[in-house]
């Protein structure tokens, strides 16, 4: 059976329900920290509260459950992780190591992601290589290179089949935003349709990876089910879709909306994050790996972001 981990984050909200629909809806067992409020998506199917820092609370759950493969998402994300370090490290570190540590045990399989975080300003920011210098400067991506290296470990000192990729910035309508810079790709479609305008925390020209969760999906699957012998590389992968910056999502979202407006009232945290990320990544080594192809572009996510997002409030009336 397979256990999600931080179910009802961002990704954790539509990776549980792409999982149930592959695999069936019991053997995919959602955690999270927080209890299922009432009108999560995640309405069927087995959930339990579980905080990762309480290692025998994740073996009960693991044990209880069978568990062969755990998808750990639970972790405090870029923006939040700054303002609460030492909650930070302890999700994202102690987190992480109970998880390798109960997944050697029971003998699990692991999806951990990383991220475009995991880079910093001294990594070349165009084209980013997938073997580079990560000296990130955010607290956040010092805990997404230590998770890569820990991954890495694992795998080669006890051979676990832990896999990961490194996420750009993901844009999704099902869950709201949690905490992170590139946030503001999120917001901007639920502004733009409840009030035609949006105030972005980073500045116009800010160009950063991004990626439509669609396709995050799909590679976080494709990556987990690909023939471990054809992967030279595990923890983690660079995977791209396209980049932008905040005034071409402006752009794109003026051809639906024509009198849409974007303001701009910089963060100077975020700011300054999403200032040593990188620009564009090559994705190269994931495509020669285990066949990775994005199939969302700008024109297409925000064309499916705003169909997709009026059609919920049209049904909820928000
Ligand atoms: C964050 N969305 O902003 C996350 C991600 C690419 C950044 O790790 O923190």
């Amino acid at each position: 059976n397979i256990l999600v981990t931080g179910a009802l984050g961002q990704v954790g909200s539509e990776l549980v329900p792409a999982l149930q629909e592959r695999l069936g809806m019991e053997r995919v067992v959602a955690s999270d920290v927080r209890s299922l409020p009432p009108d999560r998506p995640i309405r069927e199917g087995p959930f339990e509260v579980l905080d990762c820092t309480d290692r025998s609370r994740l073996e009960e759950v693991v044990e209880k459950y069978n568990v062969g493969t755990l998808y750990h998402l639970a972790a405090i994300l870029s923006a939040k992780a700054e303002a609460q370090p030492e909650l930070a490290w302890r999700v994202n570190m102690e987190g992480l190591y109970n998880v390798l540590e109960v997944a050697r045990a029971y003998g699990c399989r692991v999806f951990v992601p990383s991220s475009i975080a995991a880079f910093g300003p001294s990594t070349p920011k165009d084209l980013t290589p997938q073997d580079t210098l990560q000296r990130p400067g955010s607290l956040y991506g010092v805990t997404k290179v230590a998770g890569e290296l820990l991954c890495d470990y694992y795998a080669l000192r006890f051979g676990l089949d832990v896999r990961g990729l490194r996420y750009p910035g993901l844009i999704s309508y099902t869950a709201p935003p949690g905490g992170g810079t590139t946030d503001y790709a999120v917001e901007i479609f639920w502004e733009a349709l409840r009030q035609g305008s949006y105030t972005s925390f980073l500045g116009p020209d800010t160009r950063l990876p991004m990626m439509y969760m669609p396709d995050a999906i799909r590679a976080t699957l494709e990556l987990m089910e690909a023939d471990p012998a054809r992967l030279r590389h595990r923890n983690a992968f660079n995977v791209a879709a396209f980049s932008c910056t905040p005034a071409e999502l402006a752009a794109e979202i003026r051809k639906h909306l024509p009198h849409f407006k974007i303001h701009y009232q910089i963060d100077p945290v975020r700011q300054a994050i999403a200032d040593s990320w990188p620009h564009t990544l090559d994705d190269s080594a994931a495509r020669e790996e285990w066949g990775w192809k994005p199939a969302f572009d700008l024109a297409a996510m925000t064309a499916d972001m705003l169909a997709q997002l009026s059609a919920r409030w049209a049904v909820q009336g928000v």
